[in-house]
């Protein structure tokens, strides 16, 4: 008989929480090790749940942890505001743990993040909850000793970690981490599955993504991304159809710019993406449309499963 040991199955979910640019899809992406969640400096760039699977395997353990990147937490204004913020406090709450990234950079914790901080307080009575420190490649240690002793007198998180979400630094520690706590189980995904996010969805937000990073001032919040069609040819090649849905007609020209440059910037870059994601030929055509009320539309909403 083979005296080899077989490895301990674990699979938990993670919520990753916490305010808007502290570095959320950046660490999600990094513990998956592909792109899942759109990053960009913008705050608010994540709008909705994103699950990512990240898997570790050892001779202890084989683990799934599925991890659900969230919005950003901060005080909501309009519906989809509220909607955004919704969805990362349920996530939070429905999750096996909870991950909770702090921006380092920052002074110190805000009116906003105390609300949250306070929150956590009592979601950690039933489940671990992480202070995660990020971008800490920007930053002092003296610092950020301080920042662990203050965050921690406001929440008895279950442990601290320090990381860069960037550059990978400490990355593997939180993975580590997260392993002892989730729990015993089997896998609820393939092994090969690192996201719930039907290709559509998918491809809107990789051209969504260049408009965050491309285009400046309030025109990413004016705008959603819709694929409209998806072709499969034969051959391997796909053509992806996507509309552009802009709030405002004076929005139009800025996304086109001169000449259309501008969109055909977006749509260059989107595209190379969505070539290396697919390891297939894309042909992608972007239109643009005013379509003023995407932001009350309930349809926008429930393809995202967010609730108004
Ligand atoms: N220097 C530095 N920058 C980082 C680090 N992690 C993330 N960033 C940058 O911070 C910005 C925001 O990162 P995201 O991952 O989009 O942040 P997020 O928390 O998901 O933001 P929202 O979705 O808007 O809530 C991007 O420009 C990232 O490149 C880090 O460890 N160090
Ligand atoms: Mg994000």
């Amino acid at each position: 008989m083979s005296s080899e040991k077989i490895p301990l199955l674990k699979c938990g979910t993670v919520a990753v929480i916490g305010a808007a640019n502290a570095g959320k899809s950046t660490l999600v992406n990094g513990l998956v090790g592909e792109k899942v969640s759109i990053v960009s400096p913008k705050v608010q760039t994540t709008r909705n749940r994103v699950m990512g699977i990240a898997i570790r395997k050892n001779a202890d353990y084989a683990a799934q942890i599925i991890l659900v990147d969230t919005p950003g937490i901060f005080a909501p204004k309009s519906r989809l505001d509220t909607a955004m913020v919704g969805a990362a406090w349920a996530g939070a709450e429905e999750s096996d743990m909870i991950a909770y990234l702090f921006d380092a950079k920052k002074k110190g914790p805000n009116d906003g993040d105390l609300k949250a901080i306070e929150r956590l307080a009592s979601l950690v009575k039933n489940r671990p909850v992480f202070l995660i420190l990020n971008k800490i490649d920007q930053i002092q240690k003296p610092k950020l000793l301080a920042l662990t002793v203050r965050l921690n007198e406001l929440c008895p998180f279950t442990a601290t970690y320090m990381i860069s979400a960037l550059n990978g630094d400490g990355v593997e520690d939180v993975a580590k981490g997260l392993i002892r706590h989730i729990p015993e189980g089997d896998w609820i995904y393939d092994e090969d599955q690192t996201t719930d996010m039907p290709m559509r969805l998918l491809a809107a937000e990789i051209t969504r993504e260049q408009i965050f990073r491309q285009l400046h001032d309030e025109v990413p919040y004016e705008i959603t991304v819709e694929t409209e069609k998806w072709e499969d040819f034969g051959n391997g090649d796909i053509r992806i159809s996507q509309i552009i849905h802009v709030t405002r007609d004076h929005l139009k020209s800025i996304i086109l710019g001169k000449g259309g440059t501008r969109l055909q910037q977006i749509g260059a870059r989107a595209r190379a993406e969505l070539e290396e994601m697919t390891g297939t030929k894309v042909h992608l055509k972007l239109f643009v449309r005013v379509s003023e009320k995407w932001k009350d539309d309930p349809d926008y909403y429930a393809q995202w499963g967010l609730e108004i």
